[in-house]
């Protein structure tokens, strides 16, 4: 059996127990615990000179880290990744900036990751490279002599070819996407995007099994929606009930209703909406005053950015106003934990809320609307609002589904919410939990997976067949 090697910009946390706020991450590190192989990445750590990887092995997983030079970091991730890739695929542009150095950093570091892994690769190794960090990582690969079937999943979303096209490299980006065997994404509407960019932009065709051919390649193209474990989650909450810090939760409650939500600190998560549509809902139906509570926890990431220090203090000030205008002594409307919790924990308080607010923006997927629903209990479920720019609003039909720039239509979404009765929050989470079962995550991984050795097998007998045509000429 080959190994399988998996690439991503940020190896999670080498400790275990350690929380990793991160949906790659955990996606990531479920999946390969399972069948085993090699993660390589970025350490975290910033270094002078890059060096070879520093291994560690844990049970059948080995780690492949490597440290990235402080000009790296700003170039390559700091810069052209999160301040160009990031925003503008989250439909972003006016946050997104463009520098040319940060472009050549971004490339030259795929190149060296490239080499350092080229130095770890066994022929038959299968290589799964994640996000958007390393679109061009393939392509670096292919350049050093690299023949193994590789394949990438994109985490985040894939823009409207005319978004795109607002990224002033978009053709090379897209021209180095084809040097994998397998690209996927989370949608159907992000397949669309990049299969209209193949065919408007880049003179390609794609066909109905998936297949494309651009720029003198063959791949594949599809849908593979991230999913989740749902029942080793709805376990883990129900265990997690007791613990004091859920308990002391449940306690400082007295009875009023929780609204649930949790995200990384970004832009793209909507934050700033979701607190205006609640101060909406206080608004519009006083009788609630005093009876709910929103409960925001949102650990920070990229807190050296500074479109993130800005989400940070507009989301600070929001809260505090918010506050201001309606609470009671004994009664706070919006909690804001700034910081990170232990993931039972989470799921724990998920399941003593009556509702769970997710809305962002926009997003790849989102796994923290999946596992919201997990960890209900299927006696007396609390109910999902959720973002239609969600990919999670594609696959879970039983949600209260809401456009987060239209603060009304939340605050309507989320009394209903407040008010459902006991059978349809019942029905609409049984309504969820069957596909999400179905669809886990190693239905994810294994499809993906199996996808990219049926197109590598098939591409290395077209290759034979070329090489024996050659000789026959
Ligand atoms: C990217 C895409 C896509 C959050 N706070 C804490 C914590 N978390 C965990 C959540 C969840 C994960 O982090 C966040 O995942 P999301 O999917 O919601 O969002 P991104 O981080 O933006 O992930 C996204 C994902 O990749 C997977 O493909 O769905 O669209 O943007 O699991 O529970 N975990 C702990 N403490 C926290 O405070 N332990």
């Amino acid at each position: 059996m080959s190994r399988l090697i998996v690439v991503s910009n940020r190896v999670a946390p080498t400790q275990e127990g350690r929380p990793a706020a991160g949906g790659l991450a955990i996606g990531v590190l479920d999946a390969l615990k399972e069948t085993g192989g090699v993660w390589f990445g970025w350490s975290g750590e910033t270094v002078a000179e890059p060096s070879a990887p520093v291994i560690e092995k844990q049970g059948n997983v080995t780690y492949a880290t490597v440290g990235l030079t402080k000009r790296d970091y700003d170039q390559y991730y700091r810069g052209f990744s999160n301040a160009t890739l990031w925003p503008t695929f989250h439909y972003r542009n006016d946050l997104s900036r463009y520098d040319r150095q940060e472009y050549a950093g971004y490339l030259r570091v795929n190149l060296t990751l490239a080499k350092q892994l080229k130095e770890l690769l066994k022929p038959d190794d299968i290589i799964w490279v994640h996000d958007y960090h390393l679109l061009p990582f393939a392509r670096c690969l292919r350049e050093l002599g690299v023949k193994n079937p590789m394949g990438f999943f994109l985490h985040i979303p894939f823009p409207v070819p005319e978004v795109l096209r607002t990224v002033p490299p978009h053709e090379e980006l897209v021209k180095a996407m084809c040097s994998y065997d397998v690209v996927g994404f989370q949608t159907e509407a992000d397949r669309q995007s990049f299969v209209d960019y193949i065919e408007r932009g880049a003179h390609g065709t794609s066909s109905e099994d998936g297949m494309v051919h651009a720029y003198n390649r063959f791949l594949k193209v599809a849908a593979y929606p991230i999913g989740i474990y749902p029942d080793a989650i709805a376990k883990a909450a129900a265990q997690f009930t007791d613990r004091k810090p859920v308990k002391s939760l449940r306690d400082g409650m007295r009875g009023r209703k929780l609204i649930m939500s949790v995200d990384r600190l970004d832009y793209s998560k909507g934050l700033v909406e979701r607190f205006q549509a609640f101060e909406r809902l206080l608004l519009n139906a006083p009788g609630w005053h005093g009876r709910v509570s929103l409960v925001q926890i949102a650990p920070p990431t990229r807190s050296d950015v500074q479109t993130y220090q800005r989400i940070r203090q507009n989301l600070e000030g929001e809260a505090g106003r918010i506050n201001g205008r309606f609470a009671q002594l004994d009664w706070t409307p919006i909690q804001y934990l700034n910081r990170k919790y232990d993931r039972n924990l989470l799921m724990a308080l998920f399941r003593q809320s009556q509702v769970g607010y997710v809305t962002p923006l926009r997003d790849g997927m989102n796994l923290v609307a999946k596992e919201y629903v997990a960890s209900q209990d299927p006696a007396d479920p609390g109910v999902l609002v959720l973002s239609q720019f969600a990919g999670a609003a594609e696959q879970l039909p039983g949600a209260l589904v809401v456009n987060p720039f239209d603060l009304s239509q939340m605050a309507e979404a989320l009394e209903r919410a407040l008010s459902m009765p006991l059978a349809e929050r019942q029905a609409r989470h049984s309504d969820m939990m069957a596909p999400m079962r179905e669809n886990n995550l190693s239905v994810w991984r294994d499809t993906f997976l199996g996808d990219l050795r049926s197109v590598a097998r098939a591409s290395s007998v077209a290759e034979k067949v070329v090489k024996v045509a050659d000789v026959t000429i």
